[in-house]
């Protein structure tokens, strides 16, 4: 069906074109177009996200054998804390509401630009102080961070690595996160065109609004939280440090109090890319769109209740072991009720599997593999056996990199013919997806295994019997290592060389697909009335 629409004349570059206050890079880097700001964000997130993936090849890589393969066990901590960081703050947190979410947002909701461009701006210079200074932690001060992301003390108040400049760059990346949270927030309420009605915004939109709310009020609990370690190893404050009235535990309700919520900073614009996505390819209009649209709100606010699952084996009350783990289950409602609704929306769809939907696909088996063996950590019988080993591993890539990585690729095989107006190879794209499914499966279902058998994360080095399921895992993490640089190098070479497509290469019936690939710089050339919702293809003309 795509074919039909490919226009044969190279597309009008739109807000590619340079203008004339700056040139070159500075045409960019002081930009105020949100869709120059999204770019911004996804070049620079790929690039943070193609290092980390050589980060976790090595990991993987020094796991092949017991013992020393390629690197001694200090730079092997450095590297998982650097995998950790990178893939978290600087990758999964930003990923699709800063890239995405700058791109697409206002054009689905008819306005011209975010609220706050300058403040937009400013968010994508924090982000990019914010990352340098991550990577400068690594050469200089006592050397590259080891605590793992999550800071744990006391370990990281006393380890002489430079841990300092790596929280600082944390609380930095964290003003960026709030500064987009506050400019969506008011956006989305302030800027929607004439007929989009709360009932009318696409579920990308519902989605990004509920974590806009997440950013806004947990960042600041783990600015603050690190601020804290920052001032106990600089000033020896003492605040987590028994010896002088200090908690170790009360880091870790800190931490987890926005580190949880963090997931979901994660993974519900993941979701509401796929929620997007299902209704254009499966050719219907999103089956229980209220009921996908509240379970957002439900989960963001259900989900940050939850945090104390992480801490099931550090010492709290009974009590307080039972409630979290109740309500750890209790999220499981409202991501079922996506699940199903999603599974409702194909069902006896008019189905095209091209790459986003196939993404997209992935994104629903991947992410259910990962929520239910999160329910055997938030089970405290369960989660003491498997506590800290592979199998934590397995379970958070499922979710995170099956759920919302997945969601990101999806995003960016949909909208970028928008944003550039030109189409990748669709079989290269095809290619890249099956490597990077197998590949992931291989990889994460061994991590799994060993980690029932009793392998500890953050370890350097194991026991024989574990080498036959570490093999497996490396090896799968070069089939997936292939499929993800192949699948950059089908996009990159799509955007420059790509067919030229026509405004609405996949009959999506949102607002972005009304205005020209690449949009103009103010998005529309007539300002849009909204008419009807956004899954109602037939309103839009196109069934
Ligand atoms: C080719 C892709 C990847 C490979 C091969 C890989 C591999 C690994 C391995 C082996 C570990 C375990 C280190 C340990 O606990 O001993 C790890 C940890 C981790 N990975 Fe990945 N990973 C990949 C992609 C990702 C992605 C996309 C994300 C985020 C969405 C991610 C987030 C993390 C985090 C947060 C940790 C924990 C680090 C820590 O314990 O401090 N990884 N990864
Ligand atoms: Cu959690």
């Amino acid at each position: 069906m795509a074919e039909t629409h490919l226009q044969a004349t190279a597309p009008d570059r739109g807000f590619l074109t340079p203008r004339e206050d700056y040139s070159g890079l500075f045409s960019w880097i002081f930009s105020t177009d949100h869709k120059r700001i999204g770019l911004l964000y996804f070049w620079s997130i790929v690039t943070f996200f193609l290092t980390g993936v050589t980060l976790g090849l090595l990991i993987r890589l020094e796991l092949f054998l017991p013992g020393k393969t390629i690197v001694e066990a200090q730079t092997y901590n450095a590297m998982f804390t650097l995998h950790g960081v990178i893939m978290i703050f600087l990758f999964i947190i930003p990923g699709i509401p800063a890239a995405f979410g700058n791109l697409v947002l206002p054009i689905q909701i008819g306005a011209k630009d975010v609220a706050f461009p300058r403040l937009n701006l400013l968010s994508w210079w924090l982000y990019a102080i914010g990352a340098a200074m991550a990577l400068g932690s690594l050469f200089s001060g006592g050397g590259a961070p080891d605590t793992g992301w999550t800071f744990y003390v006391p370990f990281s108040v006393q380890t002489t690595t430079n841990v300092s400049l790596a929280a600082f760059a944390v609380f930095i990346l964290g003003f960026s996160s709030i500064l987009t949270g506050l400019n969506f927030i008011t956006t989305i309420h302030r800027m929607r065109a004439p007929g989009m009605s709360w009932g009318r915004l696409p579920l990308f939109i519902w989605s990004l609004y509920a974590t806009a709310w997440v950013q806004v009020l947990a960042t600041p609990i783990l600015g603050i939280t690190l601020a804290l370690v920052l001032v106990e190893r600089l000033l020896g404050t003492g605040l987590f440090d028994p010896t002088r009235g200090g908690d170790p535990i009360m880091f870790q309700h800190l931490f987890w109090i926005y580190s949880h919520p963090a997931v979901y900073i994660m993974v519900l614009p993941g979701m509401g890319v796929i929620s997007d996505i299902i209704p254009v390819f499966a050719r219907k209009p999103a089956f229980g769109y209220k009921a996908i649209a509240v379970s957002s709100i439900a989960i963001a606010a259900a989900g940050s209740l939850v945090w104390g699952h992480h801490m099931f084996t550090s010492g709290m009350s009974d009590m307080a072991v039972l409630v979290f783990s109740l309500l750890t289950f209790v999220v499981a409602i409202p991501s079922a009720v996506k699940v199903f609704n999603w599974v409702a929306t194909l069902y006896k769809g008019s189905i095209s599997l091209d790459p986003p939907l196939l993404f997209a696909l992935s994104f629903i088996l991947l992410f259910a593999i990962g929520g239910l063996t999160g329910l055997v950590l938030g089970a405290p019988a369960t989660d003491v056996h498997v506590h800290d080993t592979h199998f934590v591993v397995g379970h958070f890539h499922y979710t995170m990199f099956g759920g919302t990585g997945m969601a990101f690729f999806a995003a960016m095989h949909y909208w970028l013919p928008k944003i550039y107006g030109r189409m990748y190879n669709k079989r290269i794209a095809t290619i890249a997806w099956g490597l990077i499914f197998v590949g992931f499966n291989v990889l994460y279902l061994s991590m799994k295994v060993v980690g029932m058998q009793g392998m500890p994360r953050r370890y350097y080095d194991y026991i024989p019997e574990f080498t036959r399921l570490n093999q497996l895992a490396t090896v799968g993490s070069w089939i997936l290592g292939i499929g993800v640089f192949l699948m950059f190098f089908n996009l990159i070479r799509g955007t420059f060389r790509g067919q030229p497509v026509g405004d609405n290469p996949w009959g999506g019936a949102t607002l972005e697909w009304t205005t020209s690939s690449p949009p103009p710089t103010e998005n529309f050339e007539v300002d849009p009335v909204v008419t009807h919702g956004p899954y109602d293809f037939k309103a839009a003309g196109i069934l």
